[in-house]
């Protein structure tokens, strides 16, 4: 008999990178998605066969985070052996301005999930995955953080995401639930939200470089984050659940990097080097060397670009009322007990993202070109 898993944001990055993992490894699997205006299924649309597929293994749910009967309903229905519980608002900046919605749908959503959990009678038979967040650290109490960092969250995502974390040991402790908590570091990946500054970043470049943008305007460029690729860590989810106890991990690669050298990296990708001068809300990045030949191995023609030219510049309004300066993860406790080992490292991850962005903005650019009107996203 297939597992069988019932993954709540399946529409997101990770919940579309776990689908597939979990699929490719036989499981059954449900998903929750919320109904939208729009088509919300672009990431996970390779994976689902079609409601008249007889081989489908996939399925697909409307629900939300903040109706306890619906998902109550759903879980009744599911019976799942797992539940990865990945639905939240799950963008910082964002969490400042909806604090109460992402109070309701992150805090009060996991004590939803866990509670008919309980009420069910499913307590023996259905594993729960908590995503926890580096965010916890927040103002951190120690470099690099671990397990037993205490926690100083500074965003109403972050307070929220505490309250989930600890509603999951109380059930862990009160209940015996067999109820874990990932407390995974920033990952990122070509799915990757494009408001969450790698992925802006990366579509940026590609768009700068095939002349579809002019500039980037970023925020706090000093912020550094433990950043890795989600592919790599939805793999840590299953793992988390496949251990033999209940327990809390933290996921990360233990190396910490600025937004201004991320942003550097992938500029470079493209053969575009630059560098900052300026200071605080005048800093500006321009263009320091162009590298022709490297921008050939990637079809690119930067002759519309000139040395010392601005293409990045800071835009206070990108800056958060509090905000996390340094995340570092010590991850020895998953490389010990779970085996956890990376595909991806930093460079890789870049990469991998500036492989993917250049190919969507040259359909940009060949649509254009053939007269079509191009979607343009604002923030
Ligand atoms: P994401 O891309 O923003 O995906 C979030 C998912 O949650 C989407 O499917 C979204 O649906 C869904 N969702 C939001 N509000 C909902 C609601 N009220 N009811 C039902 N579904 C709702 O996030 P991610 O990067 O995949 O992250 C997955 C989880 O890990 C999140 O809980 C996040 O907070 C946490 N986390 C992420 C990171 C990271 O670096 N990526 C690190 C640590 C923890 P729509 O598609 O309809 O918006
Ligand atoms: O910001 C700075 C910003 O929005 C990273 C979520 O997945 O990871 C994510 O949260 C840093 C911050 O991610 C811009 O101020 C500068 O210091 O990409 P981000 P995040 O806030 O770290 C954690 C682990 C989660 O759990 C969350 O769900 O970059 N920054 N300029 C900017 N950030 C954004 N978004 N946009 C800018 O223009």
């Amino acid at each position: 008999m297939a597992k069988v898993a019932l993954i709540t944001g399946v529409t997101g990055q990770d919940g579309a990178y776990l689908s597939e993992f979990l699929l490719s490894k036989g499981y059954e699997v449900h998903g929750i998605k919320r109904r939208a205006s729009l088509f919300n299924t672009d990431r996970i649309d390779h994976l689902f066969e079609g409601h008249h597929c007889k081989h489908n293994n996939f399925y697909l749910h409307y629900g939300d985070m903040t109706d306890s009967m619906n998902l109550t309903r759903l879980i009744a229905d599911i019976c799942p052996d797992e539940i990865y519980n990945l639905a939240a608002q799950s963008h910082v900046a964002v969490s400042f301005e909806t604090p109460e919605y992402t109070a309701n749908a992150d805090g009060i959503g996991t004590l939803r999930i866990l509670d008919a959990v309980r009420f069910l009678k499913l307590i023996d038979k259905c594993r729960i995955y908590q995503a926890s967040t580096s965010e916890l650290y927040g103002k951190v109490q120690e470099i690099p953080q671990n397990e037993k960092t205490p926690f100083y969250p500074r965003s109403p995502y972050a307070v929220a995401k505490m309250y989930a974390y600890w509603i999951t040991v109380n059930y862990r402790e009160a209940y015996n639930v067999f109820a874990c908590n990932g407390i995974l570091f920033n990952h990122e990946s070509p799915v990757r939200g494009e408001t969450f500054v790698t992925r802006k970043i990366t579509r940026a470049a590609a768009k700068i470089s095939l002349n579809l943008q002019e500039k980037l305007y970023l925020g706090n460029l000093d912020a550094k984050r433990d950043w890795g690729h989600a592919k790599d860590y939805v793999k840590m989810m299953w793992m988390i659940l496949q251990y033999k106890d209940p327990e809390d991990w933290v996921i990360a690669t233990g190396q910490t990097t600025m937004v201004r050298d991320f942003v550097k990296l992938a500029f470079e990708y493209c053969g575009i080097a630059l560098e900052f001068v300026g200071k605080g809300i005048d800093e500006k990045g321009v263009i320091a060397k162009l590298d022709f030949h490297k921008a050939k191995e990637h079809h690119l023609d930067l002759s519309h670009l000139k040395i010392g030219q601005e293409l990045v510049c800071v835009d206070p309004q990108y800056f958060r009322p509090t905000e996390v300066d340094l995340l570092l993860g010590d991850p020895s406790k998953a490389e010990e007990k779970l085996g956890w080992n990376r595909e991806f490292n930093l460079e890789d991850l870049v990469c991998d993202m500036m492989r993917s962005d250049l190919k969507l903005m040259n359909k940009d650019k060949y649509l254009q070109e053939g007269g079509y009107t191009i979607m343009r996203y604002y923030e």
